[in-house]
């Protein structure tokens, strides 16, 4: 992991501002979102007593989440690997697509949703947009810095609405046929991305994870799935991907679940 001198110092005030802001944000989507309240907020909730327990419970969670921000970079740090280069494999089912540009290509949503939908690209681009330009460590030991626009995946979840049991967010890929999942941590952490953009106003490239790819922040790049082909919302991982429970093809593989790089 880089080292910490480049992440912005938190001030006092700045902490207190930004867990009223994520008491605020908390707050207004807890209509949409219940499984994310569940997530932030303890068991002793249905009491008069919970409640301030529960405002301090999520304000230290979100100032957590501040703190497990990594660092963003300017321009002149992005590297180019020859690795970008390397021609990933694409699904047969991504040829047509190719063609048409992905105009009739749609993001499936599904599981323990409220609201099951199927995004294009164009509603992807219509939601909350965030760039970011951050490391990617591979945990064969090279590592790049490489900007990432897209919608952060907690904008998404917050539209399809997630049953209260949920605990994971699963993706498919097109490409190798790879499968992986992450925890709501993840899953609301600020610079967890969809990403379909590779330069802002460039489109992700197949090498780079087209047409939609994640950011995992805090996690090693195989957890950095390209080509997702689509997104199911888990109560739990057992009957996810290869149904062993791994949740990941990765770990079916024999690396970790979690791919922690921090
Ligand atoms: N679907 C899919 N996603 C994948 C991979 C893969 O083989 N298939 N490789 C992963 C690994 S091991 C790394 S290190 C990163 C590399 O991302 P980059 O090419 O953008 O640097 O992509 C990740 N995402
Ligand atoms: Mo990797």
């Amino acid at each position: 992991m880089a080292s910490d001198d480049n992440r912005p110092a938190l001030t006092r005030r700045q902490m207190l501002t930004g867990s009223l802001a994520g008491g605020a944000a908390i707050a207004g989507s807890a209509a949409l979102v219940s499984g994310a309240l569940d997530y932030y907020l303890p068991p002793s909730i249905g009491n008069i007593k919970g409640l301030s327990e529960s405002l301090g419970y999520a304000s230290s969670r979100i100032v957590q989440s501040h703190a497990n921000l990594v660092p963003e970079y300017p321009q002149s740090a992005i590297t180019m690997l020859d690795d970008w280069k390397k021609d990933v494999p694409a699904d047969p089912a991504l040829l047509p697509h190719i063609t048409t540009k992905f105009e009739h290509w749609r993001l499936p949503v599904t599981g323990r949703v409220r609201r099951p939908a199927s995004f294009s690209l164009a509603d992807l681009g219509q939601m909350q947009r965030k760039t970011q330009i951050i490391a990617r460590h591979c945990i064969t030991g090279y590592s790049s810095i490489a900007p990432y626009t897209g919608v952060p995946l907690r904008a998404l979840l917050e539209i399809v609405g997630l049953a209260t049991d949920v605990r994971y967010i699963g993706f498919q890929s097109y490409f190798d046929g790879g499968w992986d999942s992450i925890d709501l941590f993840d899953a609301f952490h600020p610079q967890t991305l969809l990403s379909y953009e590779e330069m802002p106003g460039t489109r992700i490239s197949f090498t780079r994870g087209a047409p939609l790819r994640l950011t995992a922040p805090l996690h090693y790049g195989y957890k950095w799935i390209k080509g997702i082909r689509s997104i199911v919302v888990l109560e739990n991982l057992d009957d996810f991907g290869d149904g062993t429970g791994m949740g990941s093809s990765y770990a079916a593989k024999g690396r970790t679940w979690a791919a922690s790089a921090s």
